[in-house]
This record gives C-alpha cells, sequence and structure tokens, in this order.
C-alpha cells in the first residue's frame, strides 16, 4: 500500500521541482494549514468554547460579526504575518488591507482571505469555509504597499483555496498545475493528500441558487433556471446551502453549477470578487469548469476596491454553456 503523502510532503515536492525558489511560497502554504487547523479545531468545538453567536461588532460591511468570524480572521492574521512570506491581507473582516509590518517587509505575496465564509450557519452546525488568494506583490521587496499591489485582476493569482470545515475538514487549492484536495486526519492533526487531480464533471444534475433571488434576477438566470426545473424527467435537482464554498465542493464533486446572479436592487450582486469570486473561479477553470459574471469573464475584472462584489456564476462546462446560450438568448 501506497504511503498518504503529507500536504507539506506535497508542498515540499513542488518546490523541488522550482529550486532557485526561495521558499517563500512553501512557508506560506505551510502557514495556510497550520491556521486551518486552529480555525477547524475551534470550529469543531464552537457549541462547548463559549464561541457561538454574534460578537458583538460588526465588520466594515455593518454586517454583525460571529464571534468565529473574528477567531479565524486574527488567526490568519496572525499566522501569516508571523511566517514573513506576506507583505500585506486584505480580510472580509477588515475595512482596509492590513500591512504586515516589519515582519512582513520582505514578505513577496499578498493574501486575499475570506476567513470564514457562510458564517451565519455556524450556530445551526452547516459547514463552513475558508477562501483564499495568493498574488505576487507588484512593488519592489522593503516597498511601502500600494493599493494596486493589492487590486489585482484573478488572472494574476499564483495560488487559490479553500478550507472546508465539514463532516471532514478539507483544504483544496491550485498554484496553476489543477486542483488537489486533502483531508485532515484529526487524530495525528496532518492534512492527507485524498483527492488528487479534481475535476468538475463536464456535466451535473445540480444547480445551486437562492430562490428569493429569482424574480428580481435578469431574464438569461430565469430562463436557465426554468430550463433547469423543465428536465422532462432529467431530474436535476436544487440544492443550496447557503454556504458558497459547501455548494461550490459539492457541485465540484458531483458536477452543478452555483448561480448568484445581480438583482434590480443589487446589481453587482453579493459575493465579493477579490476572496469569494476570483479564487473559486481560479480553481474552477483548473478544474476544468467555468466562472463568469453577467458579462462573461470574471478573472480578467480589473478591481477597483477590495470589498466589490460581483455576479458569480460558477460549474461544469456543459452548464455553463447552456447558461451562456440562455444569455445570447436574453440579449
Ligand atoms: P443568501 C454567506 O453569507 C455567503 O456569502 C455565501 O457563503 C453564500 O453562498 C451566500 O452568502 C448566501 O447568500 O443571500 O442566499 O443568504
Amino acid at each position: 500500500m501506497s504511503k498518504a503523502i503529507t500536504l507539506q510532503e506535497f508542498i515540499m515536492d513542488a518546490q523541488a521541482e522550482f529550486p532557485f525558489v526561495s521558499g517563500q511560497l512553501t512557508r506560506l502554504l505551510t502557514d495556510i494549514g497550520v491556521a486551518a487547523k486552529i480555525v477547524n479545531h475551534q470550529v469543531n468545538r464552537a457549541g462547548l468554547a463559549g464561541i457561538l453567536g454574534e460578537s458583538g461588532t460588526q465588520n466594515s460591511h455593518e454586517e454583525s460579526q460571529q464571534k468565529l468570524d473574528v477567531f479565524a480572521d486574527r488567526t490568519f492574521m496572525r499566522i501569516l504575518t508571523a511566517g514573513k512570506s506576506v507583505a500585506g491581507i486584505g480580510s472580509e473582516e477588515q475595512e482596509d488591507f492590513i500591512l504586515c509590518g516589519d515582519r512582513g517587509k520582505l514578505g513577496k505575496y499578498v493574501v486575499m482571505i475570506d476567513p470564514l465564509d457562510g458564517s451565519s450557519n455556524i450556530d445551526v452546525n452547516v459547514s463552513i469555509g475558508t477562501i483564499f488568494s495568493i498574488y505576487r506583490r507588484v512593488t519592489p521587496l522593503g516597498a511601502a504597499l500600494q493599493n494596486h499591489d493589492f487590486l489585482q485582476a484573478g488572472t494574476e493569482q499564483i495560488v487559490a483555496g479553500y478550507i472546508l470545515y465539514g463532516s471532514s475538514t478539507m483544504l483544496v487549492y491550485t498554484t496553476g498545475s489543477g486542483v488537489n484536495g486533502f483531508t485532515l486526519d484529526p487524530a495525528v492533526g496532518e492534512f492527507f493528500l485524498s483527492h488528487p487531480g479534481m475535476k468538475f464533471p463536464d456535466s451535473g444534475t445540480i444547480y445551486s441558487i437562492n430562490d428569493a433571488l429569482l424574480d428580481a434576477a435578469p431574464e438569461a438566470i430565469k430562463r436557465f433556471i426554468a430550463g433547469c426545473r423543465d428536465t422532462k424527467g432529467v431530474g436535476l435537482k436544487g440544492r443550496y446551502i447557503g454556504s458558497l464554498v459547501t455548494d461550490f465542493h459539492r457541485n465540484l464533486i458531483k458536477g452543478g453549477v452555483y448561480l448568484y446572479p445581480s438583482t434590480k436592487t443589487n446589481p453587482q450582486g453579493k459575493l465579493r470578487l477579490m476572496y469569494e469570486c476570483n479564487p473559486l473561479a481560479f480553481i474552477a477553470n483548473q478544474a476544468g469548469g467555468l466562472a463568469e459574471d453577467d458579462r462573461g469573464k470574471i478573472l480578467q475584472k480589473s478591481p477597483t476596491h477590495l470589498h466589490e462584489r460581483s455576479p458569480f456564476y460558477v460549474g461544469s462546462t456543459n452548464m455553463m454553456q447552456a447558461l451562456r446560450s440562455c444569455w445570447m438568448a436574453s440579449s
């Protein structure tokens, strides 16, 4: 029986292919794994640790922060800063970019992160997740970080990944050479390679959308969902958990499409471009799927603000092409 490969071994093997690298990315990926284990431990005991519920504070979007939101944000900030590979961090839980100070002065990377997405599900024990993107800083090492170090198009991502705190805890990420999934074995506190070379099935039977948005959504979305429902026995299923990482991961494994549309009241939808849409779009593309907004490609968008929103449609190629046909038919 072949030896199970740990996340650390996988990361080190990947670095060996690039003999002249500094090792900062290896350290950064390792740090993400460590932070994930610490957050996972708290998520798994949320009901016991007095860490359920609201923290009494609000994030920059005036959304009440769950205690675990704050814990996850502080944990990733602390560990990524200590690792000295990161010069700055953009987080859903922080109004502005966070500079990593002296420790980050020679850091080659900036990180965009949603520390705990779907946190409104914590108190009802539904799976939640962390989503992250890694970019190379644009300004020279040692120089003061500028906005354009952070506000890069999704095509510039070096790494994108998510942690799913579910029935098991998984770390799924890509460095641009495919998508690999690692499952945490809590008995030994290690992530082991469990899902090498993850691929979206070309087609799927699942569509994921908040049905309450449909009346206010674009005609193309209404047309697409009507088509999903008019299956004449094909048997498409509506599955929507309301936790983006969980909905995305299920569709990645089984085949399907997730839609968070623009609406009349929210023309840019709800999801955030930098730390929700772009990382999952990079992963989707690397897994043979497609990801778009109302006008097509999402990774090419030039961001103007850390917290800007974007309509987001992502999933199996054949289903996304059917959605494209609905946009064409509605134009
Ligand atoms: P709605 C959670 O707040 C989140 O950002 C995603 O995890 C989730 O897919 C979406 O919002 C749910 O939004 O409007 O359907 O409750």
